[in-house]
């Protein structure tokens, strides 16, 4: 019983004078100020890349800003249908717009409109890639087509990206184009098995798991496999183990979920291509400004590794590092505001437009003054305000002015830089119920995941699988700039277990400024660490159960302020979930593959005092750092 009409008896009907659809709509094309120019770029082995050239019009002698790209190099320059560039280019991009410069984004090649292969984060020429081309040789390629093709540019060109488009500066850095004269990768992904995208400390971030396949199921536009049930912490529990998912899903038809899911340890796959190691063994003398945001959801590891292993080079003084209080990628929107915490002002346009822009300048524009930034300028999250710093940073385990500093675990939920008597805490970790990372119900799609590094930890302190412990409110200000390392001294009934371990800064019960802050626990680093990895990340082993074992592992790099009144707060648990997988806490090959059988409940214990006293090793410097201020 329906109603449509059939198709056959459709098509006879003829198109008529009475009709307000005509047979052919064309708008003209309205005026605009620039030229958009469509080309395919020749690389070294005839593949060729889908390349658009934005210039304003009029153009003379402007510098290349240059973007390759997996998302789609013709929807990038489309921000509106606009016929101003200032519009039609993306956000980040307008200071660059209105001085001049010409803007050039490329599809890298087997995404979208360009030919070839697509391997994710193709890794160099080399043991892991028996091709002659990589994204080095077609950075190299592309600039070298564009300086010689472009007439308005005068052959300068600055490359800048985020994230995966930060990928490919870094890898274009291996070995610059003479004419690339500038870089700044922003939150690039430079390791993926220890702390960006795939993994952390070894644990699998379920959280990207729909990336794979949206990116490497189709050449275009992909979607990721739809998940109709709302709350991932329900889907991603009773499924059982990522393999499990990924399998229902038809995800062993994707190579590179096969390869993630043969290489589970930091094995050559992974070390092979791990950016940091790859230039600092080569660097480059591209002066480059490395950023990142402290609270960075996706990529956490990349630009402050990179800085750092290449502040160990003779070409160090040529790296520069730009942390501000954003999450993943945020630098290129506006950064007034992460969840419920407020800025002093639009942070990342003050960051692109005060030290990005006349960076570029310095490199790119004919005649313009020379910039040096400082070494770091780096947001200080608890006085909220920049710090321009000439070091970075303040204090580490060794080499740095000051040392770390242990603030210990101990009883009665007790936390304190005087070593503790003995003790120790017990909790039950049970993969049935693991502690959510946002409060339920968890969709990766709701938009909460970009910010769930700043959201208050009161919806889990009080779990009785979550170990608190807290100073008490503070009489002076602690300063803290470096990277913080959990050390603890734990044993398990299992023969595997997670760690996670997060420092809070526990605001004042009353904030009459802004009084729903008050008792406000502001994670300002958390991370997770997978224990089979606590003698080698290379070499995984189970962990004798009952014994106490070290767990020491590196937190995310702060630049922060307690103030007087706040407290500093220390939380372990034993699951983050669902933005990483469970640990079955019983030892299996691959937790991908882990059995429902192989899920069980573990009572850990955590130690405290003695030779065994856990703590986190915190970056204490002196609160006056205007010895290590660059302006
Ligand atoms: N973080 C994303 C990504 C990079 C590289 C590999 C996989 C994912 C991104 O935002 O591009």
């Amino acid at each position: 019983a329906t109603a449509l009409i059939p198709a056959a008896q459709a098509q006879t009907t003829q198109p008529s004078d009475f009709n307000d659809i005509p047979a052919k709509f064309e708008p003209p094309a309205q005026p605009s100020d620039f030229i958009k120019r469509e080309v395919m770029i020749p690389m070294r082995d005839g593949v060729k890349l889908y390349t658009v050239i934005v210039i304003p019009k009029g153009a003379k002698n402007a510098p290349i800003l240059f973007t390759r790209t997996p998302y789609n190099a013709n929807g990038r320059v489309r921000r509106t249908e606009s016929t101003t560039m200032l519009n039609a280019l993306p956000e980040g991009d307008e200071v660059f717009v209105r001085d001049g410069y010409i803007r050039v984004f490329q599809d890298i090649r087997g995404k979208y409109r360009s030919e070839g292969d697509y391997v994710i984060t193709r890794p160099p020429v080399g043991p892991l890639n028996p091709t002659k081309v990589d994204h080095t040789t077609d950075a190299w390629d592309s600039i070298d087509w564009m300086v010689k093709n472009i007439p308005e540019s005068n052959g300068k060109v600055g490359m800048l990206g985020s994230s995966y488009e930060g990928f490919t500066v870094v890898m274009a850095l291996l070995n610059p184009h003479p004419a690339l004269k500038v870089a700044a990768p922003e939150s690039p992904m430079i390791d993926g098995w220890m702390g960006d995208d795939w993994f952390h400390h070894g644990a699998f971030r379920l959280a990207n798991i729909g990336w794979i396949g949206a990116q490497t199921g189709y050449k275009g536009d992909g979607k990721a496999p739809n998940r109709p049930d709302w709350d991932d912490y329900d889907t991603f529990r009773r499924v059982g183990s990522a393999g499990d998912w990924a399998k229902q899903f038809g995800y062993d038809q994707l190579p590179m979920w096969n390869k993630m899911s043969q290489h589970v340890a930091y094995d050559a796959f992974w070390q092979g291509q791990a950016l940091d190691k790859l230039l600092a063994k080569n660097p480059s003398n591209v002066p480059t400004l490395w950023e990142q945001g402290i609270w960075d959801h996706e990529d956490m590891y990349g630009a402050i590794h990179a800085f750092e292993e290449l502040q160990k080079t003779p070409q160090g003084d040529k790296n520069f590092l730009l942390m501000g209080p954003w999450r993943h990628s945020g630098f290129n929107y506006n950064g007034s505001k992460l969840g419920v915490l407020e800025f002093e002002g639009d942070t990342a346009l003050q960051a692109r437009r005060d030290i990005l822009l006349p960076f570029f300048n310095a490199y790119l524009k004919d005649g313009a003054p020379a910039f040096t930034p400082a070494k770091a300028s780096f947001y200080n999250t608890g006085e909220n305000r920049w710090d321009y710093l000439n070091k970075w940073p303040l204090a580490c385990e060794t080499g740095c002015d000051a040392k770390l500093t242990p603030i210990y675990l101990r009883s009665a939920e007790g936390l304190g830089f005087d070593k503790p008597g003995q003790g120790s805490d017990s909790y039950v970790s049970d993969p049935a119920k693991p502690v959510p990372h946002l409060p339920r119900p968890v969709n990766f799609q709701d938009g909460r995941w970009s910010t769930y590094l700043v959201t208050d930890q009161r919806f889990v302190d009080g779990r009785t699988d979550v170990m608190t412990y807290v100073t008490e409110p503070l009489t002076g200000p602690v300063r803290v700039s470096g990277a913080p390392l959990a050390d603890l001294f734990a044993k398990t009934t299992g023969t595997d277990g997670d760690f996670v371990v997060k420092v809070i800064d526990v605001y004042p019960d009353e904030v009459a400024t802004k009084k729903e802050m008050g008792g406000f626990q502001l994670p300002i680093a958390m991370d997770i660490f997978r224990g089979r990895y606590r003698n080698s990340f290379a070499k995984p082993e189970p962990i004798p159960a009952n014994k106490v074992q070290e767990y020491k592992f590196r937190l995310p790099t702060v630049n922060h302020v307690f103030q007087p009144g706040h407290r500093i707060m220390v939380q372990v648990q034993s699951s983050l979930f669902p933005v990483y997988d469970r640990n079955p806490q019983k030892y299996v090959d691959n937790i991908f593959f882990a059995k429902p059988s192989d899920y069980q409940k573990a009572t850990v214990t955590l130690m405290y005092g003695g030779a065994q006293s856990s703590s986190v090793l915190l970056p204490v410097v002196p609160l006056d750092q205007s010895a290590a201020k660059a302006r």
